[in-house]
């Protein structure tokens, strides 16, 4: 099995690139080992905080971010970082070549019951005539990402990524403490019969997706004329994994719960990174009305509409919107 740096220099990414890749990865297996000792620590439970989207902070989802943040910053390689736990974007290197977003750990409702995380980044190069601490130099569309992944903190610590020359799968060798390539070139089937939604929302969707769930809902008796399965693992990371392994459609869709709320996952450490890794697949990533990675981003931590996965499927939600 390919070691990470053979297989991304293979992919012709630059050798500024690795660095950072491997900085980034190097905090993956600190967390990857302190989420495995969380009890043990006294890593369970919320600290007393929210952060800047009025979410209570879990004490892991702290602790991942100083990782994160501080061996980013430390590295000289990124000219700022911005993070779902942070306020705004913090300035690095000005002389840093990139600049990096985060979820240190996505799915933290799932910590406190030993259930699947992860951590999810986004890089882009840094605009070279904005000053490190301009919030600004993040606002770029997905398109313009140079590599995007995630790391899973699961049975195995598996990281899932892309530079643009397909998503591959690589898997944490404890023996020799390294990622090793395990798959090249994810596609994901083009059908599927399988969605993951949060159902209990159903009531507060809009019209089009209602239907198109519901239609899903009736099977082989209904219009789509066979049966669905149903997933929900509650973190972006668990459910776009199992989309990526064997195909199926996963949605966050817009909902009425709090009219000044109306989507959950954030654009630029989530729905972005994932839109990169899906489509590097074969799949499509979209809101009911534009492809997510060319939305121009207004701020860091703006939330977006997710409709993802099997292209076909993905396609045929969006023609009810039609
Ligand atoms: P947290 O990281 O705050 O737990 O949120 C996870 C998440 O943003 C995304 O990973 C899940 O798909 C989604 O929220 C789960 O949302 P529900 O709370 O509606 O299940």
């Amino acid at each position: 099995m390919q070691r990470l740096s053979p297989a991304l220099l293979q992919d012709n990414v630059p050798f500024d690139l690795i660095a950072l890749i491997k900085t980034i990865l190097a905090a993956t297996k600190e967390i990857s080992f302190r989420v495995s000792q969380a009890h043990l620590g006294d890593l369970m439970g919320s600290t007393l905080d929210e952060n800047i989207q009025g979410e209570v902070q879990k004490k892991l989802d702290v602790v991942a971010n100083e990782l994160f943040k501080d061996i980013l910053l430390e590295s000289g390689f990124v000219k700022a970082i911005s993070s779902e736990e942070e306020d705004t974007s913090v300035a690095g290197d000005k002389n840093g070549k990139y600049i990096v977003s985060f979820d240190p750990l996505d799915g933290s409702s799932n910590i406190d019951i030993n259930s699947l995380i992860g951590t999810i980044f986004s890089i882009h190069k840094a605009p070279e005539n904005m000053a490190a601490d301009d919030p600004d130099m993040f606002k770029q569309a997905g398109n313009h990402q140079v590599c995007a992944g995630y790391v899973l903190y699961g049975p195995s610590t598996m990281l899932v990524m892309t530079t643009g020359s397909g998503t591959h799968f690589y898997v944490l060798d404890r023996t020799h403490g390294g990622y090793l390539l395990v798959e090249r070139n994810i596609q994901i089937p083009a059908d599927t019969q399988e969605f993951a939604v949060n159902m209990s929302n159903q009531r507060f969707w809009q019209p089009e997706m209602q239907s198109y769930i519901n239609d899903l809902l009736l099977g082989d008796t209904g219009p789509r004329d066979k049966n669905f399965n149903m997933r929900w693992i509650a973190a972006m990371v668990g459910d776009v994994h199992r989309v990526l392994c064997r195909g199926g459609i996963f949605t966050y869709p817009s909902d009425s719960r709090n009219p000044e709320k109306p989507y959950k996952l954030r654009l630029m450490y989530e729905a972005n990174p994932m839109a990169f890794l899906i489509e590097q697949a074969g799949g499509l990533c979209v809101t009911s009305k534009e492809r997510i990675m060319d939305i121009e981003p207004t701020s860091i931590h703006q939330r977006v509409e997710v409709i993802l996965g099997s292209k076909n499927e993905v396609e045929k939600c969006l023609s009810y919107y039609k």
